[in-house]
Order: structure tokens, then C-alpha cells, then sequence
């Protein structure tokens, strides 16, 4: 696969998010949460509903992403990050992340994100410290990786909502699923 850039807004693959207005998105989003907010009353149970969305999200985007991109199988785990990050974070998102932060085995990493269109006008109110605000996307990025064979757990370990200098999503490799050969071989 050749080195991976950024594509610009205005590039033909990102032509239909040019279309949507971010501001919506950002406003509709916080509205989702103010609304789990009121009717679960518990923030564990809204990081949980959270996380469960994003997940829903995740499969169905993850189609849509390889259909866009034209992006071939990754040979392992640290190229499926790199694409995520440089082309999947772009093309939904508006944004790129870093990858960084590996372990050793090369099963963990982190996407950190300097900038994130989800957080635009968002301040947490005392009462809502728990909160993990942006679990949709961790999510997400669970639930594409699942359908791309890969079971992984996916937390987040910076936040700016919470006084950090960025944000970092840690994902961690559990385990890669063989994907099955959908017909029997006579
Ligand atoms: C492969 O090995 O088949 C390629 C895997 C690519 C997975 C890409 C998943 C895209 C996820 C989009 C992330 C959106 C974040 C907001």
C-alpha cells in the first residue's frame, strides 16, 4: 500500500461531507446527550448508551469507508490504524489523529486528536464529571474494527472536556478473528 496522506476537503472522496453542515452535527449530537442525560439520570449508563450508538454506527460506516476509499486489506493491526486515523477520522470526522503510543507486541495504540469537531461548544457542568462525552467514537471505531475481523477494547485515556491537552483513545488488539470462507469446499 502506498504512504498514506491526508486528503483535502474539496477532494472528490470527501466531496459529501463537504455537504453536511458540522455545526448540526456538533448541536444534534450535544442534544442526544442532554436528552440520555435526562432520561437515564445515571452518566455510567449514558457512557454505556454512548459507546453502544457509536458501536451500531461503527458497523454500518465501516462499509461505506471501504466502498469511499478504495482502501485494500490492511496487512496488520499498525496499518489498520494508520488508515483509520490518516483517512477513516477524515472522512467522518473532518480531522486526522496520530497513531502513537505502542506496546511492545504491537496490539496498543493510541489515536490522539488535537481537534475534535464533536466537543465544538461543549462545557461539562460539575454534575456531569464522569461523563464520557465523545464515546461515541470510541465506539465507532469498536464496532469498524469488529466487522473488519478485529475484537478490540477501546477507552479513553485523555480528554479535554476534563482539563487534558488532547484527546487519546487507547485501542487495544484483543483478539483477530480468521474470517470464515463463506462457501464449503466439495
Ligand atoms: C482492512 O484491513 O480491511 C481495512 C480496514 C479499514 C477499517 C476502517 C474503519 C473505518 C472507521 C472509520 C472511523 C471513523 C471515526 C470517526
Amino acid at each position: 500500500m502506498p504512504p498514506l496522506t491526508a486528503p483535502k476537503s474539496g477532494d472528490a472522496l470527501f466531496a459529501s461531507v463537504d455537504r453536511v453542515n458540522a455545526e448540526l452535527f456538533t448541536l444534534t449530537y450535544g442534544a442526544i446527550v442532554r436528552q440520555l442525560l435526562t432520561d437515564l439520570e445515571e452518566v455510567e449508563e449514558v457512557n454505556k448508551q454512548l459507546d453502544q450508538m457509536g458501536y451500531n454506527i461503527g458497523t454500518r460506516l465501516v462499509d461505506e469507508f471501504l466502498a469511499k476509499s478504495n482502501v485494500s486489506r490492511c496487512v496488520d493491526f499498525k496499518e489498520t490504524a494508520d488508515v483509520i486515523a490518516k483517512l477513516g477520522f477524515k472522512m467522518f470526522l473532518g480531522v486526522t489523529a496520530t497513531v502513537t503510543n505502542w506496546d511492545a507486541e504491537g496490539t496498543s495504540c493510541s489515536f490522539v486528536l488535537e481537534d475534535n469537531p464533536l466537543v465544538d461548544f461543549v462545557e461539562l457542568p460539575d454534575t456531569c464529571q464522569g461523563l464520557q462525552y465523545c464515546n461515541v467514537l470510541s465506539g465507532v471505531i469498536r464496532g469498524a474494527l469488529e466487522m473488519v475481523s478485529m475484537k478490540t477494547e477501546v477507552t479513553w485515556v485523555r480528554d479535554m472536556l476534563r482539563g487534558d491537552d488532547a484527546y487519546e483513545m487507547r485501542v487495544k488488539l484483543i483478539k483477530q478473528v480468521p474470517e470464515e470462507y463463506p462457501y464449503k469446499d466439495d
